[in-house]
């Protein structure tokens, strides 16, 4: 195998099979109480929580280690003010015509529609973006798998902002070029993603949905 010069040795966390049946049906549990959510407080969260939910979503396995995303979070009131006139003016043009019949009759269970509140009320906004390519000054150079990359990032952030006790949505208004030129974002980079972060409303309701099961999801090859 090419090897690079500096390898080290990898501290692996060496738990037991009873530990690792036990941590897996905790998290599987813990994470079947995520939901997405649209019904934002506007009580804060601190910057510092903010950092270290992005720097988890960081440690994202990526194409060639290129680590190809930039996280942007505003709490800005002005930004986000601007993000959501610019969200909701696509949003109005996509639920009025844009969208197929089909997908607007998909998602009446959800109750969604233009008006999207959360994003001047939830604390922070933190939007993902993906970078096409990198600058090594003037100079392009490629990055590899980038929307696997960066999906995989942002699952991860979403795992972390669950983990710590808060809420979040994907929120993916189309087209959103619109966060490119309001965050004065370069070239090379696309947003994927806009994810408010925050409290739930001591009120906030979900639909009631169901997940698929394990046979429905799972198909064993032993
Ligand atoms: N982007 C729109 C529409 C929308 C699309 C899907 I697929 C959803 O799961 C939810 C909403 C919006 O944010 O309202």
């Amino acid at each position: 195998m090419a090897h690079s010069d500096s390898f080290i040795p990898y501290e692996a966390q060496r738990i037991s099979g009873k530990e690792s049946a036990k941590r897996s049906a905790d998290y599987r549990a813990y994470m079947d109480q995520r939901r997405s959510i649209r019904f934002f407080s506007n009580k804060p969260v601190s910057e510092e929580v903010i950092k270290n939910l992005i720097m988890a979503a960081s440690t994202a396995p990526s194409g060639a280690h290129k680590q190809p995303w930039t996280f942007c979070a505003v709490s800005n009131p002005e930004i986000k003010t601007a993000i959501r006139k610019a969200a909701e003016e696509e949003e109005y043009k996509s639920y009025h015509g844009r969208m197929s019949e089909e997908w607007i009759e998909d998602l009446k269970p959800f109750g969604t529609d233009w008006h999207k509140e959360f994003l001047t009320v939830a604390p922070w906004l933190i939007i993902v973006f993906k970078k096409a390519f990198d600058y090594d000054g003037e100079e392009k150079r490629k990055n590899y798998y980038v929307n696997e990359s960066v999906g995989i990032a942002a699952g991860i952030l979403i795992s972390a902002i669950h983990n710590a006790g808060l809420v979040t949505l994907t929120h993916t208004p189309s087209p959103m070029n619109f966060l490119q030129k309001i965050l004065e974002r370069p070239d090379n980079e696309r947003p994927f993603l806009l994810l408010p972060v925050g409290y739930p409303i001591d009120d906030a309701v979900v639909p009631l949905l169901e997940r698929k099961n394990e046979q429905e999801v799972i198909k064993y090859y032993k």
